[in-house]
């Protein structure tokens, strides 16, 4: 999949079983979610640029330990989060 214009939502749709309880499987769950195209993974306020406001909006998030602060996805939100969000604004990317 392409990345499209910065801000582009793409609301993909799929059907894929779902593990209702250990070994136990759906046939079919429906599944959506909301893919929000960055071309700056810091910029939050998609404004094209990594800039001041995204720093706040990321702080609150942190603050209040939100998965979307998660940034090494590893389901804590910690100083590595912080840092790969310092390290990737000031790289610009
Ligand atoms: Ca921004
Ligand atoms: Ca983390």
């Amino acid at each position: 999949m392409a990345a499209g214009p910065n801000g582009q939502r793409i609301d993909p749709v799929y059907i894929a079983a779902k593990e209702l309880s250990p070994g136990v499987w759906s046939s079919g769950t429906c599944f959506m979610h909301q893919i929000v195209v960055r071309n700056c993974a810091v910029d939050l306020n998609l404004n094209g640029l990594a800039d001041p406001p995204d720093i706040e909006w990321y702080l609150e998030d942190f603050a209040a330990s939100l998965p979307e602060a998660d940034l090494t996805t590893d389901g804590m939100v910690n100083s590595d989060d912080l840092d790969v969000f310092v390290e990737a604004y000031l790289s610009g990317e």
